[in-house]
């Protein structure tokens, strides 16, 4: 669990060819890369399976947003087993791996950028939200992940790469209110509680994960090694990806009149 000695590398791996290998290298690493590739890979095959009868737009809506969900997992997943989005960086003094080459999986808070509004959306329209709550959520991760991206790219101070920390928590508190509160009262009244209620449970607890995990990675204060956080992460994202996104597409596929809105949903003229 503590840093061992495989984390101590004599040439720090600088062309993508050395990352790739470094990363094939680690097979605790590598496998938490791959795991997920093909995971995401089997979600888009069972929604399409699950889903293949749905004719309501707005439960299609709901399916095509989980959907997004693993078509970007996929593709940041690929990112990072390429050594695309992995980079070795020098800490700061005071942190406590300063001066050292740290491995950065910069591309999982990069593309969480784009994965987490499909998440929110989802879990919005289930709730039957509307198009205000729904883009204040999306706005607030797109804005929580981008400074995470920051928090873990900062070499200039270890006090400003918490500062983003902080910056990161305060909006991520915003997405937890919304859910907690302003969803979990919709989703009552829309009577959709039940699946809410649960995907709620995921979320909200996956979620904390997270930064937990940012902060005892290497990240933070480095009391996990690289292949553990990784593992850790791809643990996280099994549940709040494909688990929520399978219960998801279960419920909907059923077209529940909580969830469908008839063939005008959406529509830019009034069909016939
Ligand atoms: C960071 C570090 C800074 C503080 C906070 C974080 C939160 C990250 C979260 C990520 C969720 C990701 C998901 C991905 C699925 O594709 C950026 C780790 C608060 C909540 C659900």
């Amino acid at each position: 669990v503590l840093l061992g000695a495989q984390d101590t590398v004599l040439q720090t791996p600088e062309t993508q060819a050395e990352i790739f290998e470094f990363i094939f290298n680690d097979t605790l690493l590598a496998s938490s890369f791959v795991a997920n590739i093909a995971l995401a890979g089997l979600t888009i095959l069972a929604i399409v399976f699950l889903a293949r009868g749905v004719s309501d737009p707005r439960a299609q809506l709901i399916v095509i947003s989980t959907m997004l969900i693993s078509v970007v997992s996929i593709s940041s997943y690929t990112g990072l087993t390429s050594g695309l989005t992995i980079s070795f960086i020098e800490m700061p003094a005071g942190h406590a791996r300063a001066g050292e080459e740290v491995l950065t999986m910069w591309g999982r808070y990069l593309t969480w950028t784009f994965s987490t509004p499909f998440i929110l959306i989802s879990l919005g329209l289930i709730a039957g939200s509307n198009l205000t709550k729904i883009g204040t959520s999306v706005a607030f991760t797109i804005a929580m992940c981008v400074t995470g991206l920051a928090a873990a790219l900062t070499t200039s101070s270890v006090l400003m790469r918490w500062w983003w920390f902080v910056l990161s928590s305060i909006f991520f508190l915003v997405i937890v209110y919304i859910i907690l509160v302003e969803w979990s009262a919709e989703a009552e009244a829309a009577g959709t509680s039940d699946l809410f209620n649960t995907l709620k449970l995921l979320t909200v607890v996956g979620w904390f994960g997270y930064p937990i995990l940012w902060g005892l990675g290497v990240e933070g204060i480095a009391v996990l090694d690289v292949g553990l956080t990784s593992w850790g992460y791809s643990i996280l994202d099994i549940i709040t990806k494909y688990i929520v996104t399978l219960l998801i597409v279960m419920y909907v596929a059923k077209e529940p009149s909580e969830i469908t809105a008839g063939s005008d949903y959406g529509a830019t003229r009034k069909s016939k």
